[in-house]
């Protein structure tokens, strides 16, 4: 039986990049009383639970990886965009090279936690697990990630269809067979573009909900022979030296020029290229302009339309996939990337709702299928939401316990006054707790891996000057944290992507306080504010 109240010196919560990145840095400083809880069945966080069909990381595989050198020189992605699959097999490979779960318990809910600032007490973090059981520690790392809670939309009758109703997060483990059954997906962002990609192919009918166009972009996906693989192997160190010094954690630079700097024919012949290459450069290696000027962002969006409007055949489904004004500025909201995305609606099997015209708009889920406002009912076996995450903020307001030193929920203090970290790292009220790939970080503007190895050794970091400084716990000022998201606000009034209404602005979630929950000013900005701050604990209380 386990023990009913462990001790030690970190406690961290979550064993996907963020936690193992941790514990394997902690490792290497010596730190040896470390446990991470894990509510899942094994490693890899999202990759984990997110097992619909077709799902695919949207980052290229070399960049998407830790640059520990024992595990990347003995493992490589057979494909550019390597599948959910695939990643699942790197998370095994990194548990033979570094044997994690020795320090790791799976199937264990982190439900509350609270530190005891009092003199008299013990300066510590309580921590409820879902087993009843209150586990001790000094640090408490969040490694809890930015999609650890879904977001089911209040559908009326939802509960009543007869069918299959499964989220794109928490898929049924034995996988869904479509073959010669109805089918329906709600939601056209990553997660719904691969279900329709896949679905298309194996059901008698698929009806596509969107409410959204995505701007999705060529992910063109290419495999690797082993002579390929090994060179990208070889050429790893570099890329991840690389990787460290872009805005993004991707290797793509920004143009330097302005969309109307250039010739016509320039300008053209600079999309095309980028397009050609595929992924998120038609973004970050765009014009400077891209994200700051609506006239220039609008000559990238007609590009792209052209682009894909040509793979339509359909009148009426090509205006609503790619209209001819865009629904907000291309890149102030995450695009797919997508393999045969658009040329699915071609097929006959594959219908397509447009949820913003008027009497479209579901009105309810009836046992046999869905039905719209204008009274249609789309008969269906099987329901597909892919409709995302209550993202970042949730991931830690779904632990009901999880509250400051005054007793007041994490969940209520934001609910009321928006999100507020120090750095995306800390946060007031909560001692010797850090943040990682969280609220207010690099996070979902960044390559994962990247940022997150910038803020695992800043907490590393952190904790050894705590600890050779022989302080009991730092804790940032109500000051430092609204510096902090005036700054984040600033930087973000300066593009363009308050204009969409995005997860990355929380605007996805109804009744969520509409703020920027990203940093957006770039990984090399970000790096060095955060280890300026570690020279003398600037905006912090040190006890
Ligand atoms: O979620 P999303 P996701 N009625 O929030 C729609 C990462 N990820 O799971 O755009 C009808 O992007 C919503 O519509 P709208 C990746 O970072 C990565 O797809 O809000 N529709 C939208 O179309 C990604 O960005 C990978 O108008 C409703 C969709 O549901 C992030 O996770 C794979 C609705 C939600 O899209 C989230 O992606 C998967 C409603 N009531 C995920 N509510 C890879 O790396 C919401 N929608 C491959």
């Amino acid at each position: 039986m386990a023990e009913q109240t462990p001790s030690y010196d970190i406690l961290l919560i979550g064993a996907g990049f963020s936690g193992i990145t941790l514990l394997h840095t902690l490792r290497q400083h010596g730190y040896t009383s470390c446990r991470i809880y894990e509510s899942a069945g094994d490693l890899g966080g999202v990759w984990h639970s997110n097992t619909y069909p077709g799902c695919r990381v949207d980052t290229e595989g070399s960049i998407y990886q830790l640059s520990i050198p024992e595990v990347y020189s003995t493992f490589s992605f057979s494909e550019k965009y390597p599948s959910a699959d695939e990643v699942r097999e790197y998370f095994a490979h990194v548990e033979r090279v570094l044997d994690i779960k020795k320090d790791v318990e799976l199937g264990v809910t982190v439900t509350g936690a609270w530190f005891d600032v009092s003199a008299e007490g013990e300066r510590k973090w309580r921590v409820e697990t879902a087993d009843g059981r209150v586990t001790h520690c000094r640090f408490l790392i969040s490694c809890v990630g930015s999609s650890a809670q879904r977001y089911v939309p209040d559908i009326p009758g939802l509960e009543s269809f007869q069918g299959e109703v499964c989220h794109s997060a928490d898929w049924p483990k034995g996988g869904v067979d479509v073959t010669g059954k109805k089918v329906a997906v709600i939601g056209t962002g990553a997660s719904g573009v691969q279900i329709i990609q896949s679905w298309a192919k194996e059901a008698d009918n698929l009806v596509v909900f969107q409410r959204t166009p995505n701007l999705a972009l060529p992910m063109q996906q290419e495999s690797f022979s082993p002579e390929l693989q090994k060179k990208v192997q070889e050429d790893l160190p570099r890329v991840f030296a690389d990787r460290q010094k872009t805005w993004s954690g991707y290797l793509d630079e920004s143009n330097p020029a302005k969309t109307f700097d250039v010739s016509p024919e320039e300008r053209e012949a600079h999309f095309e290229a980028l397009y050609e290459q595929g992924g998120f450069a038609f973004y970050l290696a765009g014009y400077s302009d891209l994200l700051t000027d609506e006239t220039a962002n609008r000559e990238a969006y007609n590009f792209w339309l052209k682009k894909t409007r040509a793979r339509i055949t359909d009148p009426r489904k090509r205006d609503i996939l790619a209209p001819l004004d865009p629904p907000h500025p291309a890149g102030a909201k995450r695009s797919s990337f997508e393999q045969d995305y658009f040329e699915q609606f071609n097929r006959e099997n594959v219908q397509l709702v447009n949820l913003r015209e008027t009497g479209k708009g579901i009105k309810a889920v009836r046992p046999e299928g869905i039905e719209t406002e204008d009274g249609t009912v789309y008969p269906l076996d099987v329901i597909a939401l892919a409709t995302g995450f209550d993202s970042l903020t949730g991931s830690l307001t779904c632990i009901p316990g999880l509250r400051n030193t005054s007793g007041v929920t994490l969940a209520e203090e934001w609910a009321k006054d928006g999100a507020s970290t120090y750095l995306g790292l800390t946060r007031r009220g909560y001692p010797n707790m850090f943040l990682c790939y969280s609220v207010h970080g690099p996070a979902a503007l960044s390559n994962g891996p990247a940022s997150i190895e910038i803020q695992a050794k800043w907490i590393v970091d952190a904790i050894r000057k705590i600890d050779e400084s022989g302080l009991s716990y730092i804790e940032p000022t109500e000051e430092a944290e609204k510096t902090w998201k005036a700054t984040i606000n600033m930087i973000t009034d300066m593009t363009l992507i308050p204009k969409a209404d995005s997860w990355y602005m929380g605007a996805n979630i109804p009744g969520k306080k509409r703020e920027m929950l990203n940093f957006p000013g770039g990984l090399p900005m970000y790096e060095q504010m955060c280890r300026k701050v570690l020279e003398n604990w600037e905006g912090f209380v040190t006890v």
